[in-house]
């Protein structure tokens, strides 16, 4: 399927029953604090251009971030982080995410996620990830970015396997995440046989308030690491 299709893949997902109970579990407690808007509680699809340079890698939605809003990054302190700083380096047409249908496009970068679902505590289990993998493989087919920026080291590892899955040639040792840590990883010759294919892996911190009240992730890193993929995307 083509993007389109692979997003209505994703929405109706129910793959793991802990997670779809979770998930609009989170939306019964929280629906009370945001009573007047329509509550997601389902997968969320990926975001932006389809055809990115530069596809964003995070680790799961948000309990009211995007398992409320129903767009990745969008109505969390994380999102709000991000977005502005996307937006300073020119990827996203406008500085804030609040819900869907607020006007922002990206033009050169897709949000994407390792898992789709809103986990309990943030930590998906590793059959978690694994059986949300195939829809990470599926993007990183159809979008084929040059950077893969991931933020925090679920993201990294989530893409390495994915990319180890596909045929993609992970070094090893398998190169470990680091804000700033970058991996070329190549393939001699792609599933669709257009030839030899490279991307390259560049970590990020998360930008969740853990890292950037605490200026472990400040503005200007994240901005420096974006122009650092932006370059990259470009060459
Ligand atoms: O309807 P559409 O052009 O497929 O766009 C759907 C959705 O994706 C829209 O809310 C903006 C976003 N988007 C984007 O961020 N960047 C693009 O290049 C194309 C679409």
């Amino acid at each position: 399927p083509d993007l389109a299709a692979l997003d209505s893949l994703v929405v109706d997902c129910r793959a793991c029953p802990r997670l779809v109970a979770w998930r609009e579990q989170v939306g019964r407690e929280r629906r009370a604090a945001f009573a007047t808007q329509d509550y997601w509680a389902r997968p969320v699809p990926s975001f932006g251009d389809p055809a990115a340079g530069i596809l964003v890698v995070g680790l799961a939605p948000a309990a009211h971030g995007g398992n409320r809003t129903g767009r990745m990054f969008t109505g969390d302190r994380s999102g709000d982080f991000l977005i502005a700083a996307l937006h300073r380096v020119g990827l996203a047409s406008q500085a804030t995410s609040v819900a869907r249908g607020d006007g922002l496009a990206l033009t050169g970068a897709r949000l994407a996620a390792p898992v789709h679902c809103v986990p309990p505590e943030n930590k998906p289990t590793p059959d978690e990830r694994r059986t949300c993998s195939v829809y990470l493989a599926r993007e990183v087919q159809l979008v084929a970015p040059r950077v893969v920026v991931t933020l925090g080291a679920f993201g990294w590892n989530a893409t390495l396997d994915v990319l180890a899955g596909a045929g993609w040639a992970v070094p090893r040792p398998r190169p470990r995440f680091g804000h700033g840590a970058e991996v070329v990883v190549s393939r001699e010759t792609s599933e669709t046989g257009v030839g030899p294919g490279q991307l390259i892996l560049l970590g990020c911190f998360h930008p969740s308030p853990h890292n950037t009240f605490t200026g472990r992730l400040t503005p200007d890193a994240m901005d420096a690491l974006l122009a650092r993929a932006r370059a990259l995307a470009a060459s």
